[in-house]
């Protein structure tokens, strides 16, 4: 249950809404106007916006090497402290991938939209930086981000270290081994994003869920957070999602296709 003590006041856009759901591009008069309407609007993205870039989602299966493995069984201090070399090599080569793709239409789509309106906060669960690349500024990076490394023993970043072949690589300070700067499962994310997201979440007009499936917490929160105090939620994904019952709007289509859309929601770009 939210506690409403929480909301800051903002979300002006209540009378908006009834719940709808469309699968065309066409957008209801409803959703139109408290996207026109917001000044405060805050984006969580999650795989799905990297999708239409070449980048596999979490619920898609690993390939290759990796197809044996379910990505939350990799993805934990215990999987590392069992096998850190698997665990190195799985993210060297999520790193490989990222570097060879694009940011799409829907990372810039968001680029654009933080142009456009006073306050835009983008939260992201990737880690994979697209966002960044395609433009986008002071993005809240909830789960961490696969081009930065930690060591593992004093959880403080690394930036360089002797390359002498050893997977993992050892810090140069204790020796310890070096790991992604990425939030694995049953590990705190960072304080100060949370605190951000939450706090942007409680405050904004419109409240945009962008290819997630909405099942990892507290990320999964942070819309319920947001409706509580009153914002207009909107979910961008093909699919159902556990949040999808929840929202007063729902674009079901690729984020590529369906934000540019939205976009249009704002009118013509002055100037
Ligand atoms: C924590 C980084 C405190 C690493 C990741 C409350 C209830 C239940 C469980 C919990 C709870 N609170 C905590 C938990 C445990 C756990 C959790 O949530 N478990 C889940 C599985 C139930 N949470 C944690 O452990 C968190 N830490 O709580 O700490 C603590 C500490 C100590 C002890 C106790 C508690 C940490 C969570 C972060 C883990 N790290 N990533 C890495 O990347 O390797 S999570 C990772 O998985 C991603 O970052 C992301 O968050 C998640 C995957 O979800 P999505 O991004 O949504 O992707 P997914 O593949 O699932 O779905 C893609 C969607 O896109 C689909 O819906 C699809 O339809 C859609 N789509 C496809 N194509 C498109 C599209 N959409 C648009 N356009 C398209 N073209």
């Amino acid at each position: 249950m939210v506690d409403k003590a929480h909301c800051k006041a903002g979300s002006v856009t209540a009378h908006y809404r009834r719940s709808m759901k469309l699968h065309g591009p066409e957008l209801p008069a409803g959703l139109v106007e408290a996207i026109h309407g917001a000044r405060q609007v805050v984006a969580l993205t999650g795989a799905g916006i990297s999708v239409e870039s070449g980048v596999p989602t979490f619920r898609d299966a690993q390939s290759g090497l990796w197809a044996r493995f379910k990505p939350e069984e990799l993805a934990t201090p215990e999987a590392f402290r069992r096998n850190p070399k698997i665990v190195w090599e799985w993210y060297a080569w999520r790193r490989q991938l990222v570097a060879r793709v694009e940011p799409n239409a829907g990372h810039r789509a968001l680029v654009e939209w933080e142009r456009r309106v006073p306050h835009f906060t983008l939260i992201t669960q990737n880690v994979d930086g697209l966002h960044q690349r395609a433009g986008s500024r002071d993005v809240i990076e909830l789960h961490g981000n696969l081009a930065r490394t930690r060591c593992f023993e004093e959880d403080v970043l690394v930036d360089r270290w002797e390359d002498t072949g050893e997977i993992p690589p050892r810090c140069p300070r204790c020796g310890g081994w070096l790991r992604p700067d990425v939030v694995w499962f049953n590990e705190m994310l960072p304080p100060e994003a949370i605190e951000r997201a939450l706090e942007a979440s409680r405050a904004c007009d419109v409240f945009l869920s962008i290819g997630t499936s909405a099942l990892v917490h507290p990320a999964a929160s942070l819309p319920f957070e947001a409706s509580a105090c009153g914002a207009t939620v909107v979910e961008v994904n093909p699919d159902d999602t556990p949040l999808t019952a929840h929202v007063h709007f729902r674009l079901r289509g690729p984020a590529g296709v369906m934000l540019p859309t939205l976009l249009t929601a704002l009118g013509p770009a002055p100037g």
